[in-house]
């Protein structure tokens, strides 16, 4: 290392130790140690969880960025420590900021260099490839997504958030709205995120989805449930008064419970869905539905008085 000391008065002379030598080993064996004990006992519970593809994805980025970082942390620290115990002024040695090898080191210098670039680069392409890997990362995507399945089996969910809940509408299902969140196990999800009124935003916290809900535009992001279990889904955007009470608990099946239950909703729903405007990507709330929400008035928009579900307004 720079920062050479004579051998205290009444010490034997001899060499200088390998200082460089010395804070390598050390740095590597801790930096090993701490990675495989991360791995091993915290890297299984690290959030979100396994329980989609998109959730398994962000746990893994987070452990390569730690198994990543620990060194680096470790690196700062070993050489602290080893400068204050080897190289504190009571030892008697030099100025250790002075002398000739104070100025710089050449290979100390170009090594460092060398090492912070190739670590940052990898990042930011490791960084950009996660982003959309995989299935668009649990991310949303806007109306166009970047990524898109190969697989013939995706089924939609269109996600709707208004002051303060989410509904779910079902296309593939005659287009049942519920507040009941139920996805398939082993099926790529096509979340369609949008809102009725300000802006909120769809966490569908164990799934590794996390999509803005805007009013007039549709969102979508993917994923594919991996184990079964309930999954907490909340409004991850200050939307009023109520925000912190709009969160409801998901559910992954298997695929025959979720046919089963499609099934039986879609039938037990019917005269409800029969009320609703037909499944479209975005909605325009009527300004005197029911508090508020998207559910037409077709008898006279502009009354006070609501009239749902009529199809021809009396008198017509
Ligand atoms: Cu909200």
């Amino acid at each position: 290392m720079s920062a050479a000391s004579e051998a205290p008065a009444g010490a034997p002379q001899g060499a200088e130790p390998r200082h460089g030598l010395r804070i390598l080993v050390i740095w590597l064996v801790l930096s090993v140690l701490a990675d495989v004990l991360w791995l091993a006992f915290v890297g299984p519970h690290v959030p979100p969880g396994r329980m989609s593809s998109t959730a398994g994805g962000a746990a893994t980025d987070f452990n390569i960025l730690i198994v990543m970082a620990l060194p680096v942390l470790i690196g700062i620290w070993v050489y602290l420590a080893y400068a204050l115990v080897t190289w504190r002024d009571g030892r008697g040695g030099p100025d250790p900021v002075g002398g000739e090898k104070a100025r710089g080191n050449t290979t100390i210098e170009t090594s460092w260099i060398a090492i912070t670039t190739v670590v940052v680069l990898f990042l930011a392409g490791f960084g950009t490839y996660e982003l959309v890997q995989p299935e668009g990362a649990g991310g949303a995507q806007g109306p166009n997504p970047i990524w898109t399945p190969t697989s013939h089996t995706v089924l939609q969910i269109q996600a709707i958030g208004q002051q303060w809940k989410w509904t779910f509408r079902y296309p593939s299902f005659g287009g049942f709205e519920t507040n009941d969140l139920v996805v398939p196990l082993g099926t790529t999800i096509q979340f369609n995120v949008t809102s009725l009124d300000v802006i909120h935003s769809l966490w569908a916290y164990q799934l590794g989805v996390k999509a803005d809900a805007n009013p007039g535009q549709n969102n979508v992001a993917f994923t594919t449930p991996t184990q079964l279990g309930t999954f907490s889904v909340r409004c991850s955007e200050l939307c009023g008064i109520w925000h912190g009470a709009m969160y409801t608990t998901g559910k992954v099946v298997t695929a025959a419970q979720f046919q089963a239950w499609a099934t039986a909703t879609r039938a037990q729903l019917a005269e409800n869905t029969a009320l609703l405007p037909p499944y479209a990507l975005t909605y325009t709330p009527d300004a005197n539905g029911a508090d508020g929400s998207y559910y037409p008035d077709t008898k006279d928009p502009y009354s006070p008085v609501e009239t749902y579900g009529a199809t021809t307004p009396a008198g017509s």
